[in-house]
């Protein structure tokens, strides 16, 4: 029987889907869900719920202590678009929370943590395509400093404490169950909404901007099995790089033309292009392929397919 697991952060889009899977595989009542406020009727009907702050060391403390929680999945956190408005309000939330997980697993009140880093760790002087696992990094946005500082303080905590924290690097996520926000990835999950309610998007970034990118239930998968895996498999622990597919607000937009030919496109960059441009376009993967498995399933045509046919209903 496994031993119950906490979510912080689970209304959010990969936080929603991540607490059902897991809900499903582990059974309701082991995996608790908290978020600072409330989610989805599907998310808060499916099992029991927390308000929780994510900041506050005490609160989460006490829930751990209430549940006996063995696990910890870290998923609240301040995107990059919405992090460059508010520079101090990101990193207080994005490197207090995660100190709060590593301190109860340092201090073994909690015995392994999952802590979500991103492309963003990534900057303008990275190789763009094929970005290797460890390369020049010096990411440009707040999100990204904050990210690339987490995945230090992660693997300080595994060196000198011996915490088990795991941690992969989301390229953008696309799902249909839960919006993101915040994000600059987001236009691709916004496009497929758009094409449904009016036949046409406007694009915040330029048609040949080339994104890695990854259906959700694929990222869920790596998440899950990072978690499983033997610890000694685990050679990183820092961050995993994560790929699946990579391609531009046109090439998406081919994609739904597809099933939606009168489909129009327009381009509109405005801040988020300049983040955008600081990431890689494709990722090198290679290591947690070999390491522990992964391996995507859903390119572009098959997350049209999906997304469409789940947004219809
Ligand atoms: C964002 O766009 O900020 C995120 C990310 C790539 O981490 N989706």
């Amino acid at each position: 029987m496994h031993k119950p697991i906490l979510i912080i952060g689970a209304c959010g889009q990969i936080g929603t889907e991540l607490t059902i899977e897991l809900r499903n595989k582990y059974g309701s009542d082991k995996v608790i869900a908290s978020d600072i406020r409330e989610g989805s009727e599907a998310l808060m009907k499916s099992g029991p719920f927390e308000l929780l702050d994510a900041t506050n060391y005490a609160a989460i403390e006490d829930v751990v202590m209430h549940y006996e929680i063995d696990e910890v999945y870290l998923m609240a956190a301040m995107l990059s678009a919405t992090a460059e408005k508010f520079p101090m309000r990101a990193w207080n939330l994005n490197m207090n929370s995660l100190f709060n997980v590593l301190n109860l697993a340092k201090d073994r009140k909690i015995s392994k943590v999952f802590w979500p880093s991103s492309i963003a760790v990534f900057g303008p002087n990275t190789p763009k395509e094929n970005t290797p696992q460890n390369t020049i990094m010096e990411p440009s946005t707040v999100y990204g400093i904050s990210k690339q500082s987490g995945e230090r303080w992660c693997e300080y905590y595994f060196k000198k404490y011996g915490v088990d924290v795991r941690s992969v690097r989301y390229p953008g996520l696309i799902s249909w169950k839960t919006m993101p926000g915040g994000g600059t990835t987001d236009y691709a999950v916004e496009i497929y909404h758009k094409a449904l309610e009016k036949g046409a998007y406007e694009c915040f970034l330029a048609e040949n901007t080339k994104l890695p990118m990854m259906y959700m239930d694929d990222a869920i998968r790596a998440t899950i099995n990072l978690m499983d895996s033997p610890a000694e498999h685990i050679k990183v622990r820092s961050s995993y790089n994560l790929g699946s597919m990579s391609f531009t607000p046109k090439e998406i937009a081919k994609s739904i033309q597809k099933h939606l030919p009168g489909f129009q496109i327009s381009y509109a960059p405005d801040f988020r292009q300049e983040i955008a441009d600081s990431w890689p376009s494709s990722i090198d993967d290679r290591e947690a392929r070999e390491q522990w498995g992964w391996e995507p399933k859903f390119d572009l045509d098959q997350t049209t397919a999906e997304m469409l046919k789940n947004l219809r209903k």
